[in-house]
């Protein structure tokens, strides 16, 4: 039998103050399990992503994973290249995320070279890129400096490179978001999340975690340099995009 992954009680015991969200090494042990409670779509994206790879990676070009934490897309990628001479260069800012994901990665053996590198997004130089995958990632950088990282993206890329861009997303119309909202929180109730959990860490990624609607990503997407942007997959208030360079 297959070992479980940690289960996520993170927030499940009452606390007397509430602090930003952090990505560090309790959270990390417990990731793979959060992030499939809470995220609704998120293990369809992240197989989808190697489809990408399957058919966007270049030979003698790279493949980036920004925010790759524990390496789950970088799997799915590296999985699916089928073109020579093409290296992953996965990061993220988490030293417990890119020591585990270093570790994901050796325990199945590849033809594909991987660059694991811990490092905040921001600062990486995007070079001649084929495919960017920016899965669940994007939300959690200042609303200010999300249109320049799009654009190195897109600077970095080759003619017919693909970003693909997965986010938690909100939406201008009321009702709309009321029904993704409800949709999300009976997601993670069914997913066995207590009320007391679900509240204690929407309060911690409240500042932390800030979602913009579709339409922003796509006109942001658009000024960044990319020549066409699409809705590809959506699952209530989570959704990914494919944009074109
Ligand atoms: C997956 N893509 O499994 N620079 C680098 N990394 C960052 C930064 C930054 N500025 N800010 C946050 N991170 C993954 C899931 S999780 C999504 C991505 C979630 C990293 C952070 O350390 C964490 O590992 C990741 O982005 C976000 O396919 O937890 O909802």
């Amino acid at each position: 039998m297959p070992k479980q992954p940690p289960r996520d009680s993170i927030y499940a015991a009452p606390r007397d103050m509430i602090v930003d969200f952090v990505f560090d090494e309790s959270v990390t042990q417990v990731f793979p399990d959060m992030i499939r409670r809470s995220v609704p779509g998120y293990d369809a994206v992240v197989a989808l992503t190697g489809l990408f790879a399957e058919r966007y990676a270049q030979a003698h070009s790279h493949c980036y994973d920004l925010g790759c934490s524990l390496g789950a897309t970088t799997l799915a990628m590296r999985r699916r290249i089928a073109v020579e001479a093409c290296r992953v260069i996965a990061v993220d800012n988490s030293t417990f995320m890119t020591e585990r994901c270093r570790e994901n990665l050796s325990a199945e053996s590849s033809d594909v070279p991987v660059d694991v590198v811990c490092a905040d997004i921001r600062d990486v130089e995007i070079q001649r890129a084929s495919l960017v995958a920016i899965n669940f990632t994007l939300q959690f950088i200042e609303r200010d400096q999300r249109l320049s990282l799009l654009q190195g993206v897109a600077n970095g890329m080759l003619p017919g490179g693909v970003l693909v861009l997965s986010e938690k997303v909100k939406f201008d119309d009321r009702d709309a978001q009321q029904f993704h909202q409800e949709m999300h929180l009976g997601f993670k109730r069914a997913n066995d999340y207590s009320d007391m959990e679900i509240s204690q860490k929407r309060a911690a990624l409240e500042r932390v975690l800030v979602p913009d609607s579709i339409d922003t990503h796509l006109a942001r997407l658009r000024s960044a340099g990319f020549r066409q942007a699409h809705l590809w997959y959506q699952c209530f208030n989570f959704v990914s995009l494919a944009a074109f360079r």
